[in-house]
């Protein structure tokens, strides 16, 4: 393969890549997991579905910062 071709072809992922770490650090992202999360876990009193989502979204936040850190992306 060419230089040119691998030039390419490296542009190309990481432009697939960073869309995709921008879709999870996304609001709608971050939202459906937490409703995800909040169904499946339990109500307590004082930890219903409310507290739940915020704890999943804090925790999508969370991993969604590392990853794109570790692509010297910005964490949101
Ligand atoms: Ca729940």
């Amino acid at each position: 393969m060419g230089k040119k071709v691998l030039r390419w072809l490296k542009s190309l992922f990481k432009e697939v890549v960073e869309a995709q770490v921008k879709r999870l650090q996304s609001d709608a992202f971050e939202e459906k997991i937490a409703s995800a999360v909040a169904i499946a876990v339990p109500d307590y009193p004082g930890f219903g579905d409310p507290e739940q989502k915020v704890l999943a979204k804090k925790i999508v936040d969370m991993v969604t910062d590392e990853l794109a850190e570790a692509l010297d992306m910005e964490a949101d």
